[in-house]
């Protein structure tokens, strides 16, 4: 069977497509989990953002797929609809399932769309039974975490147009990823399928890989809990090591590590350094997500150790500097530093200076605009960020479907903008009990565009090339909506800033 699989060209504000183009990890693990005999190509759209229509239309064409599958983030529902459309328009009897956090999340919002099959959760042992089922025509009702139409009653009255009858299949357990059997094994991905090119981290070639899946923290703003309950599985270390070998034979000289949380289990992620260190392979750069309790608690020794395995970036999840809106947020224990077995207060700094001190980079994960927040723990927030990170990742409180955040916006009448294609993080679409949305966004917005000017340095001494023929397009990116006028101080910030969500709003229109 022809398959195409396509991930969406939605970008946000922190990855701009000038610099950061990343492959869809979970794409690449369905094809390598088909059976063998299916052809499979995967298109991440991000790669052709502004071609999105000519080339979804040539590939359709080109590879007359039976089963088109996508994948998609909230923020991408709209998009995502608009390309199922054309799909359909194209080759109207083509299967289309969906996957991905948004579809396992608010399937009900799929089973309105023009969609046949919605996998949720995990997919690649759904989606290889989905296929199965096709081939033989032998039914969908075994597959567990599988949601398909039933048309029994359209076969039974050709009348009747009920053919909406969603059916749930039971959700298909969390994988342990270590399983022997040849059949429920996870497979390495396949990245021979990748039909675009281009991806890039900053001018060096970018690929993604797995250690591990799911977390047992509750962060109240993180999809994680209802997707998957709270449980850790880990790879073996031979699977993730052929895996980065497979990474750097199709080219990738950088690495990301998509794990949800590595760093729950600290002492293996020692050994997974040292594992790389063996083998050779910390010649490639890596980036990778870590609990700041980790890195302070650990840091003495895991922070060398990081370094000489080749980690280069380290998302902190700092999340905010108030205790309070750690509360709010759920995720005090995971920032609180340990000494002599007692809990020590905010463990920020601590991983902070770790990170410094061995050659890291902190790209500094903060959420603003939390019910609470007044202008000044928003502007306290921010200052930290202008001293101690080298990257700011500052978002607002989004609300996702299920996550315990999205209930409570709700029930305090908190959310201000319901349009989800705006759900990327860096538009505050909730307001505080003190400040309306925009102006938590327009504080954020005004303050972060400087910050990450300060880093361009650092990179000019790892990627110079890429520096000097990129610099001038970055820049124009960050300061987007800027004029000459207000260059010179002769235009508000604000004009800047509403020019600034006009272009947004332009870019937003993928297809
Ligand atoms: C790594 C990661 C990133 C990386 C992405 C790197 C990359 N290119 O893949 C970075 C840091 C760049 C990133 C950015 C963002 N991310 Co992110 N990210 C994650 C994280 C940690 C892991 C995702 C992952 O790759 N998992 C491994 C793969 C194998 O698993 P998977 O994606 O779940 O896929 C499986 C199933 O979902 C399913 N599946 C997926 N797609 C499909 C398609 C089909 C057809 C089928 C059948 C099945 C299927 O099968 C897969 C294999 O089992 C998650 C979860 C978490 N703990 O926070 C958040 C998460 C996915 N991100 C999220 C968000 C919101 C974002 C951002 C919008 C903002 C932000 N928070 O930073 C941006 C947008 C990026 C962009 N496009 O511009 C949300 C999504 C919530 C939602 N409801 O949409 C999550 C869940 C975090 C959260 N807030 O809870 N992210
Ligand atoms: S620690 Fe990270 S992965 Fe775990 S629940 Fe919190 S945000 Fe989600």
């Amino acid at each position: 069977m022809n398959v195409l699989l396509l991930s969406m060209p939605d970008s946000f504000e922190h990855m701009p497509p000038v610099a950061i183009r990343m492959p869809n990890g979970a794409l690449a693990s369905l094809a390598g989990n088909v059976d063998q005999h299916h052809r499979v190509a995967v298109a991440d759209l991000i790669l052709v953002q502004r071609r999105v229509r000519e080339t979804v239309t040539r590939l359709v064409r080109e590879l007359n797929p039976a089963v088109v599958g996508l994948s998609i983030m909230t923020f991408q529902r709209r998009t995502a609809a608009r390309i199922i459309d054309l799909i359909r328009a194209l080759k109207p009897d083509v299967k289309i399932a969906v996957g991905g956090y948004d579809p396992s999340l608010a399937f009900e919002a799929y089973g309105e769309m023009n969609v046949d099959y919605i996998v949720r959760g995990e997919g690649e042992v759904t989606f290889r039974e989905l296929l199965r089922s096709l081939e033989r025509g032998s039914g969908f009702d075994k597959i567990c975490g599988l949601s398909y139409r039933d048309n029994s009653n359209t076969r039974d009255n050709p009348d009747s147009r009920n053919d909406n009858a969603w059916v749930h299949n039971p959700a298909r357990p969390v994988h342990r990823l270590e399983d022997k059997e040849e059949d429920s094994q996870i497979r390495l991905p396949n990245r021979d399928a990748r039909v675009l090119k281009g991806y890039t981290l900053l001018g060096r070639q970018v690929d993604v890989i797995e250690t591990s899946r799911g977390c047992t923290y509750d962060c109240s703003f993180c999809s994680i809990i209802e997707m998957r309950g709270r449980n850790f599985h880990t790879y073996t270390f031979d699977r993730v090591l052929a895996d980065i070998r497979d990474a750097r034979e199709h080219g990738a000289r950088t690495l990301f590590l998509v794990d949800d949380n590595i760093m729950l289990n600290v002492h293996r992620f020692e050994a997974l350094c040292e594992a790389i260190i063996a083998a050779g392979l910390n010649q490639l750069d890596y980036f990778v997500q870590a609990m700041t309790s980790s890195i302070a608690n650990n840091g003495e020794t895991l922070a060398p150790l990081m370094r000489r395995a080749g980690f280069r970036y380290v998302f902190l999840g700092i999340e905010n500097i108030l205790e309070g809106d750690l509360e709010f947020l759920r995720a005090s224990a995971k920032n609180t530093a340990r000494e002599d077995g007692h809990n020590v207060g905010n463990a920020t700094l601590k991983a902070v200076n770790y990170l410094h001190r061995n050659q890291m980079y902190v790209v500094g994960g903060l959420i603003v605009g939390n019910p609470a927040d007044t202008r000044e723990s928003i502007e306290a927030n921010l200052e930290f960020a202008r001293r101690y990170v080298d990257w700011p990742y500052i978002q607002h409180p989004t609300p996702y479907p299920r996550t315990p955040m999205t209930k409570e916006f709700r029930d305090q009448g908190l959310i201000q903008n319901e349009r989800l294609e705006e759900y990327d993080g860096t538009t505050a679409v909730v307001r505080t009990e003190h400040l309306p949305a925009e102006e938590v966004e327009f504080m954020r917005w005004k303050a972060e565009r400087w910050m990450k000017t300060q880093h361009i340095p650092a990179v000019l001494r790892h990627d110079p090339w890429f520096v000097l023929t990129h610099a001038q397009k970055m820049l124009a990116h960050t300061f987007r909506g800027s004029s000459f006028l207000s260059a010179l101080g002769l235009e508000s910030e604000k004009k800047v800033f509403e020019r600034y969500r006009e272009i947004r709003s332009a870019e937003r229109e993928y297809v």
